[in-house]
């Protein structure tokens, strides 16, 4: 059964696209946390969409289970097999070509395997912004982050991966191929089979391209950290720059102190250059498209406010673009720190601004009382309402055994305030295999029962990713 399977792929790809050996597996097996670790019968490498869809067909055939891969990146363990050895992988890397620059249009036609930094960098070359980033984008894929609906720190301004697709290329779980790839910024033409696969996280087929809206590069971009005292005065300042800067407004970050300190562990040449480590520090950005002075002026007017009102208490306004990367830097250092630190319980979650104050002051009092000496590494995209809110043990704990004592009711404890808020236990990670069982509760009965109505419809044998986000 095996070496029919591998002959059948050996009449579809070169064999060096169809990795068997061990050592050749290895690097797709593990997710980038090391949390998971599965096994896979084969890891296939096609190089088109045609060869895509005949994998497709002999799996369906066989019942042979898939799972999608692009940068393998992702949080959830959405793109690691089981550990039955009988799955297959689907890595798109070799997809890596962008097929179109829509000038008038302004889209990017592109292959599922592109690397996100290599799409902002060629819009870049045309005078135009792809506005998607994350600390991954050197590594994670357009097709990941369709497949995952990835957040980043632009969605104030330019919303989610999702609101960036206009069109898409799908194989299906039977092998066939929809050609959705149109740039229309309009099409009421019943139900919406894009943003079905958007965020589907490979579950429903296996998007093979993309047609991505692009914008104009701003001229000029300010970044600058604030302190802020506590949340109540953040969410103040949050608004008040959504009033004034409007669309300006790209970037809205927030670090807790207990953040930066494990920065400062891990990566001491990262000093936060606020004086006296407050207890939030925020990062904030704003760009323009009419000129440097104008949106200078606009910054320092509205953190000119923000003192008179005590709503910050100290300021750097980056003065190129190597400190404003120093800053950017500092942010997205955070989740490497923790990786150094140890597995923390990662959180990754949406509360309404307005909701926020309660849910920071009540789970932090709560976690550290049930929890003594507990870390609460918290910070996160705050204009989007997205919290990081990630608990690592006591100083000197070892995190396994932590981890393994504590995990369930620190999930419980964190989720239960999530609920109570009213906000989503995944705001932008998605849910893979690591949210699977609590998305039944989260989403209700109805949807959740919905949700696996469309599983069925669409993959009736259950082969593709099977037991990530629903088990049908
Ligand atoms: P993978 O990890 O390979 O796959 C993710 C899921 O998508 C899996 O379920 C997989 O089966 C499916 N999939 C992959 N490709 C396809 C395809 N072509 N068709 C169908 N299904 C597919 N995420 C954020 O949202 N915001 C952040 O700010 C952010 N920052 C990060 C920073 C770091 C340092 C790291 C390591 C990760 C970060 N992430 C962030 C998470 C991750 O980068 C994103 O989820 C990303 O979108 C995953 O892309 P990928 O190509 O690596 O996908
Ligand atoms: C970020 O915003 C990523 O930096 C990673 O989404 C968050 O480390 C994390 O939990
Ligand atoms: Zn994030």
């Amino acid at each position: 059964m095996k070496a029919n399977l591998i002959t059948q792929f050996e009449s579809i790809l070169l064999s060096k696209y169809i990795l068997t050996d061990e050592d050749d597996k290895t690097p797709y097996l593990t997710d980038w946390r090391k949390r998971y670790t599965g096994k896979a019968l084969a890891v296939l490498l096609p190089g088109s969409v045609t060869e895509v869809a005949a994998i497709v067909k002999i799996c369906a055939a066989a019942g042979t289970a898939i799972i999608p891969q692009g940068g393998h990146t992702g949080f959830c363990g959405g793109a690691t097999p089981d550990s039955s050895g009988e799955q297959i992988i689907i890595n798109l890397k070799r997809m890596n070509q962008v097929r179109e620059i829509d000038i008038a249009n302004q889209t990017i036609s592109l292959d599922a395997g592109c690397i996100l930094q290599s799409i902002q960098e060629k819009a870049a070359t045309q005078g135009f912004l792809f506005p998607l980033s994350l600390g991954a984008e050197g590594s994670c894929m357009i097709g990941g982050n369709l497949a995952t609906n990835a957040g980043g720190t632009n969605v104030l301004r330019y919303g989610n991966t999702r609101d960036l697709c206009l069109g898409l290329e799908v194989v299906t779980a039977q092998g066939e191929i929809w050609n959705g790839m149109k740039g229309l910024r309009k099409d009421n033409t019943g139900y919406d089979l894009r943003d079905l696969f958007v965020g589907s996280e490979g579950t429903l087929g296996i998007i093979t391209g993309a047609v991505m809206k692009l914008y104009p590069l701003p001229i000029s971009q300010w970044t600058t950290l604030v302190a802020t005292q506590d949340i109540t005065s953040t969410i103040t300042l949050l608004n008040l720059f959504q009033k004034r800067a409007t669309s300006l407004l790209t970037g809205f970050e927030m670090m807790t102190e207990e953040s930066l300190a494990l920065n400062q562990k891990h990566f001491p040449h990262m000093a936060n250059p606020l004086k006296g480590n407050p207890p939030y520090t925020i990062l904030i950005e704003l760009s323009d498209h009419e000129s440097e002075e104008h949106v200078k002026l606009l910054l320092e007017t509205i953190l000119e406010e923000a003192f008179e009102a005590g709503l910050i208490s100290d300021a750097v306004i980056a003065s190129n673009l190597s400190q404003a990367n120093s800053f950017w830097q500092m942010r997205e250092h955070i989740t490497l720190a923790q990786a150094e630190e140890g597995a923390n319980l990662k959180h990754d979650i949406t509360i309404p601004l307005s909701a926020l104050d309660s849910f920071i002051t009540e789970t932090d009092t709560l976690i550290r009382a049930q929890f003594p000496g507990i870390r609460i590494i918290n910070f996160g995209h705050l204009g989007d309402g997205n919290l990081h809110y990630n608990i690592a043990p006591p100083p000197g704990v070892d995190f396994k055994a932590f981890n393994l004592a504590n995990e369930k009711p620190v999930h419980e404890l964190v989720y239960s305030q999530v609920e109570r808020c009213k906000g989503s236990i995944s705001a932008e990670h998605g849910v893979g295999q690591l949210k699977l069982d609590g998305l039944r509760a989260h989403k209700g009965e109805v949807a959740h029962d919905l949700m696996k109505a469309i599983k069925k419809a669409l993959d009736p044998q259950n082969i593709l990713n099977p037991h990530k986000v629903i088990s049908i």
